[in-house]
């Protein structure tokens, strides 16, 4: 067990690229190389400068291949947290990372990075995959109220004392997990969590459904590896694309598997699939959701117009020297895919570091 000692070969390799793009720095890159040797044989690990953390998170954006909102890669706002300790200090870092990020519905691009692993001291880390998710409620029969994704996570809460409204929007608890203590439970304060209740333009009856979404993404149970130094705790958010919501959240039959619902509020006909009713619901409910968010004020970005920012982001790169690793399956849209010009080409697999990673999920 423990934490390995930090890899020289990676860390010299981030160095050699952080200094070759970010070329000016005060202290020259030789130098740099020695003193960073040193400190690994001196404590197995080393200390990025504020500045290789701020180019080596936006660097792992960029080199994430799920990822089509790469386009803004370099404005990612980072926030050093690294010397926060105890969990209500990590906890107030997390809803100022909300608060920052929310930014009144002008969302903006944030990460924040708490302490890395070393060895002898291991990293604090959360059990939720997002800092804003729904529970899901299971009953008897086995069916759910909420988000069925998060059904495992919310009786993982609920064994450590939580107690939930039971309604199929409530927003879950953080569980901060420090090594030497029990997972601590904390709210997110409702203030800080910006939700958009869904309405249709042209069917009351859609917006008579009281569908809501939260209006930012915060991804936190991705390790960010940066010149070999493992980072586990470093919640990101961007924006939203309509369709994670539209398409999936609120689509897939093991998630809140709407279409049935929103079918028949159309009076669709849903006796043949041949009338493609499903596509039709579809197509309202991402309606609803890119009309919601945008009278509320709340940024978002459609999948026709994210396409073509990404194929500016390809074209940027490629004026760089600069390659964009892309996974098909992830960067094509799960709607009107061969209507999006991110559809009709291959794209490069490389793997580059540095990177976000999954790990096996804390809780579940
Ligand atoms: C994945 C859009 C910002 C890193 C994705 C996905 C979309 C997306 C649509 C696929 C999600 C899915 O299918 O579940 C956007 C948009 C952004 C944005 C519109 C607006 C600015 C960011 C930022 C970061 C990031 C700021 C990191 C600093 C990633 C990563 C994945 C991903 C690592 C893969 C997640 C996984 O493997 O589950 N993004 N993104 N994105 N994005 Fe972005
Ligand atoms: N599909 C997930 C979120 C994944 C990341 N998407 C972003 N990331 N837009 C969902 O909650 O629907 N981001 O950092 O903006």
């Amino acid at each position: 067990g423990g934490v390995p000692v930090t890899d020289r070969e990676e860390a010299e390799e981030f160095l050699r690229q952080f200094h070759a793009e970010r070329p000016g720095q005060a202290t020259p890159l030789a130098r740099r190389l020695a003193e960073v040797r040193a400190a690994i044989g001196e404590t197995g690990t080393y200390r990025h400068t504020g500045a290789e953390l701020e180019f080596g998170a936006r660097v792992a954006w960029r080199n994430s291949s799920r990822c089509i909102g790469r386009l803004y890669w370099n404005s990612l706002r980072v926030l050093d947290r690294r010397a926060a300790t105890g969990a209500e200090q990590i906890h107030r870092h997390l809803c100022d990372h909300l608060a920052i990020a929310t930014n009144g519905g002008r969302i903006r691009p944030v990460i924040s990075v708490f302490a890395p692993e070393a060895p002898g001291r291991p990293a604090p880390r959360l059990w939720n995959d997002q800092l804003i998710r729904y529970a899901g409620h299971r009953h008897e029969d086995g069916t759910v109220t909420g988000d069925p994704a998060l059904a495992d996570f919310t009786d993982a809460v609920r064994r450590l004392g939580w107690q939930p409204p039971g309604t199929p929007f409530d927003i879950l608890p953080l569980v901060i997990d420090l090594p030497e203590d029990k997972p601590q439970l904390f709210d997110v304060p409702r203030r800080l969590v910006r939700e958009v209740p869904l309405a249709h333009p042209r069917f009351p009856q859609l917006t008579a459904l009281g569908l809501r979404w939260y209006a930012v993404p915060a991804i936190s149970h991705m390790r960010l590896r940066i010149g070999g130094v493992d980072y586990p705790l470093a919640p990101f958010n961007g924006w939203y694309m309509g369709t994670e919501i539209g398409a999936r959240n609120l689509v897939d039959t093991d998630r809140y598997d709407l279409l049935p619902v929103i079918a028949r509020r159309l009076g669709l006909d849903t006796g043949s699939e041949a009338t493609l009713w499903r596509d039709r619901a579809l197509v309202e409910l991402n309606i609803a959701v890119l009309h919601s968010f945008h009278s509320a004020g709340v940024r978002i970005t459609d999948h026709h117009t994210e396409s073509r920012h990404f194929l500016a982001h390809l074209a940027q790169e490629e004026r760089h020297g600069r390659t964009v690793p892309a996974d098909w399956s992830w960067i094509v849209p799960p709607v009107s895919g061969g209507a999006t010009p991110v559809f009709h080409r291959y794209y490069d697999h490389a793997e580059l570091r540095p990177n976000f990673y999954l790990d096996a999920d804390a809780a579940a």
